[in-house]
């Protein structure tokens, strides 16, 4: 009898610690508690963002109840469903596609929760079911890739045929990369689309993608690749190489994020350039994490900043790089 009582009291104990687990260190009383809805692992960039949340988030002030959706929508929901129930303070999240959320983000406003958006924008038609997004206009990013391949492309004749990895199908940054892209190089004739498919975001699939591109146009049939984030570009990169090309030379390279990785593959010149996005949204998220739950006005978009980087900066960039 006693054996069990005791079997039973330190269960009790394990659930009580247990549902105080958190990003980080033990949370102070009077703490924010944040539901995070991270879209995933899939990619350098995300595993940085994911870092600097963490980080960020992992402040005393704070009681990060953090949950990694393996890139599902539906696991997204679940994860909002669930914070709703456990009446956290604020809910942050970085959507994985646009579409598909007016029902949570209504039970969440019902529940008198704020949603913050980071990363990645949500179309929904009222656009009072969240308070503000924080993250980078991929818009922009697309139209600076484009601007780099025509200004590295003075002089030369058409056709100039591209190649196109998007990123994960029916994401913000996937539709306006591609839109931002198209709107530059549609002035000017001489480009050429001649495929475009999504590699997910990942180097595996942008691996695979490629290969079949060059499966389908043929050794000489491709001019340059633009890829969706940079971890696709890596693995287009492989399948270039195994076809016996020179990424960077025979196939020239622009994608977008500056990670890590994409400065090494320019230091070894198998890439031409990057589009910086920034995933380091840490600490802007946990003051915008702040101000709402305080009941402060804050801006309806806060953008972050970021530039281009092209071969020849990478090696003297490469040290200053944060992730
Ligand atoms: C962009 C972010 C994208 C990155 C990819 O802000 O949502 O998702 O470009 C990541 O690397 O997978």
């Amino acid at each position: 009898m006693k054996k069990g009582f005791m079997r039973f009291a330190m269960l009790l104990c394990a659930l009580a610690l247990a549902a105080c687990g958190k990003g980080g260190g033990e949370a102070a009383d009077g703490a924010i508690t944040v539901g995070f809805s991270q879209v995933g692992a899939e990619s350098e960039w995300r595993t940085a963002n994911t870092r600097s949340v963490k980080e960020a988030l992992a402040a005393p002030e704070f009681n990060l109840k953090f949950s990694d959706a393996q890139q599902k929508q539906e696991n997204q929901i679940k994860a909002l469903r669930s914070f709703i129930a456990q009446g956290v303070d604020v809910i942050a999240f970085s959507p994985v596609v646009e579409t598909g959320w007016e029902t949570v983000l209504r039970e969440a406003k019902a529940a008198g929760i704020p949603v913050v958006l980071t990363d990645r924008a949500v179309d929904v038609a009222d656009d009072s079911l969240y308070v503000t997004l924080i993250g980078s206009d991929f818009v922009e990013e697309g139209r600076r890739a484009a601007r780099w391949l025509l200004e590295d492309s003075e002089g030369q004749a058409g056709p100039i045929r591209i190649v196109e990895l998007q990123g994960t199908v029916g994401s913000a940054p996937a539709n306006d990369r591609m839109k931002g892209f198209k709107e530059v190089i549609d002035a000017d004739p001489r480009f050429q689309i001649v495929r475009s498919q999504s590699g997910d975001f990942t180097r595996a699939k942008g691996k695979e993608v490629m290969e079949a591109f060059l499966k389908a146009e043929g050794r000489d049939g491709i001019d340059v690749l633009f890829a969706h984030n940079d971890d696709m570009a890596i693995g287009a990169i492989q399948a270039i190489e195994e076809a016996g090309l020179k990424p960077g030379e025979d196939i020239r390279i622009v994608s977008i994020d500056g990670v890590r990785g994409a400065f090494e593959a320019m230091k070894a010149g198998k890439l031409n350039a990057t589009v910086e996005c920034n995933p380091l949204l840490g600490p802007q998220l946990a003051q915008l994490i702040r101000d709402v739950h305080a009941g402060r006005e804050v801006p309806k978009r806060v953008q972050v900043e970021e530039g281009v980087f092209t071969r020849d900066q990478a090696e003297a960039e490469l040290p200053n790089r944060k992730y």
